[in-house]
């Protein structure tokens, strides 16, 4: 008898899932739809019109070379000069808003604002003007990697000279550009440039210095953004009217059991790879999360340092941090399990990062998995961070900056489909239990230049012929799905477009 209430309980939660999963689902009136893309990625023009060398030039043209194909980006989806094509793809998905990145060489050739490259303004003026004749927004991001190769040569984000650096080429684009843009992004991912920049060799400048490096790129992002807060806040937003943020990449990090242990060794892989971020701008005190001080603290003591490896936040910075964002762009992509037991001790270099952190990470094998190896399909992830933010950060404004999904390629990309339908309906969820979530955009508009891996992994709504001196750029059916989403502003689970993938 008990069993066959069990049974029947079971049935009818499974049929309510079920039937939540299947229904269709509406986005709040005002929320809006965007697509994303960084320079680098897909500009190509790389010594165009004089611009100058970034760090990804640089890398891409060491021999032997880093990227696995041994590609570049001087080409990439040539979107330096395809860029109306672009805004036509935009046009047809309907999208209220496109995210891109300004290459900060095309406009400041040696980085240094004494020397204006008016041939990068004008690309710029042109696809600003472009997206807003066909009333798509601009979302601009400031710093998407491509730090001039002449800053790196000091130091780049290890120096904190470069708060100067980084503010005076912000006001270059407050000036020419804050007229009609009126969202800002200062910095995409500030673990991504510090943790794989400086800390290993898995982004551009490579510098591999972890347990130090990371910590002074670290200080230098944050005061870095925050000063160009304040120099929108205070110098343009009267005028301007606009808004900015920055954009942390964030990873649900989820404990394997329900000790203690596992929990703890969660809660500092997030606070390391997000809350070193977020914290000192988004929490009620600001500064950085405790777990990361204590953790760096005593490992630097036990290791002999004189001080903290972590360069500590001043009072002054402290507050010049703090609030420095008028929303939180999250960038997300997957989720990764953690625990902590004795092996940990001496499985990481000392020092570095991950031993600091002293969290072990690991994958489920039973996740869907993308062609990045990096990526598995885990929407519940998704919402467990969204109400996390919420309740930590009381409930920030938040856009989703990036999310998507990898493939090899191909125009019928049903993993996409799905990925973006689980994300969203996760979305939906962390919408209806309160989250403040304004907008969500997808990574990526098109396929592009994708680091290390080059063209192996895909990410485009559309498809990009790199072989054809058009880069022919054709929808996939996840495009056609997402377009149905905006036009609709409802997630239906049960739409199929049309076979032929055209729009
Ligand atoms: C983002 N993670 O990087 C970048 O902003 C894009 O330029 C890039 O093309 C895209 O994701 C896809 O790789 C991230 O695992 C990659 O947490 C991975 C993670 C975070 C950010």
């Amino acid at each position: 008898m008990t069993r066959l209430v069990i049974f029947c309980t079971l049935l009818l939660v499974g049929q309510s899932l079920a039937i939540k999963k299947s229904r269709v689902r509406k986005f709040p009136d005002n929320f809006i739809f965007g697509a994303s893309t960084a320079a680098y990625q897909i500009e190509g023009g790389w010594n165009d019109d004089g611009k100058g060398l970034s760090i990804w030039d640089v890398a891409t043209h060491m021999e032997p070379s880093p990227i696995i194909d041994a590609s570049t980006g001087d080409v990439a989806a040539d979107s330096y000069h395809l860029y109306k094509r672009d805004v036509e793809m935009m046009k047809e998905l309907g999208l209220h808003f496109y995210r891109f990145s300004v290459s900060w060489t095309r406009i400041l050739p040696n980085g240094f604002s004494n020397q204006i490259n008016q041939a990068g303004l004008d690309y710029y003026n042109r696809l600003i003007d472009e997206m807003l004749k066909n009333n798509i927004m601009p979302f601009l991001t400031i710093y998407h990697w491509d730090l001039p190769h002449k800053l790196q040569q000091l130091g780049g984000w290890a120096n904190p000279n470069i708060v100067d650096w980084f503010t005076n080429y912000a006001k270059v684009l407050f000036d020419n550009f804050g007229d009609r843009v009126k969202m800002w992004i200062t910095i995409n991912e500030p673990k991504q440039i510090c943790y794989e920049g400086y800390g290993s060799t898995s982004k551009a400048p490579m510098l591999n210095y972890t347990g130090v490096a990371e910590y002074l790129c670290s200080k230098n992002v944050l005061l870095a953004h925050a000063n160009v807060y304040k120099l929108y806040d205070e110098k343009y937003r009267e005028t301007q009217n606009g808004s900015i943020g920055i954009s942390i990449s964030c990873t649900w990090m989820h404990p394997v059991s329900d000790s203690y242990d596992d929990h703890q060794a969660a809660l500092d892989a997030r606070q390391f790879d997000w809350g070193q971020y977020a914290h000192p701008i988004f929490s009620k005190d600001g500064d950085y999360p405790k777990e990361l001080k204590l953790n760096i603290g005593l490992k630097s003591a036990e290791q002999g340092y004189r001080k903290s490896r972590l360069p500590l936040l001043s009072t002054k910075e402290v507050a010049l941090i703090h609030g420095s964002s008028d929303f939180f762009g999250v960038n997300t992509y997957t989720t990764k399990l953690a625990y902590r037991d004795p092996s940990v001790d001496g499985m990481y270099p000392i020092p570095s990062y991950m031993d600091d952190m002293s969290a072990i990470l690991i994958k489920d094998d039973s996740w869907p998995q993308a062609q990045s190896t990096w990526l598995q399909e885990v929407p519940w992830g998704f919402y467990n961070l969204l109400i996390d933010i919420k309740r930590r950060y009381n409930n920030p404004k938040v856009y989703i900056t990036e999310n998507g999904w990898s493939t090899s390629g191909g125009l019928v990309d049903e993993d996409r489909v799905r990925y973006y339908r689980n994300y969203l309906n996760a979305l939906l969820d962390a919408v209806e239990n309160g989250c403040n979530i304004k907008g969500y955009t997808a990574w990526s508009l098109m396929d592009n230049f994708e680091w290390m891996r080059g063209y192996t992994e895909r990410f485009g709504l559309y498809e990009v012929d790199f072989s054809s001196p058009q880069r022919t750029r054709t929808p996939r059916m996840s495009a056609l799905v997402y377009k149905e989403i905006i036009r609709t502003n409802t997630l239906d689970p049960t739409y199929e477009p049309e076979n032929d993938i055209a729009l």
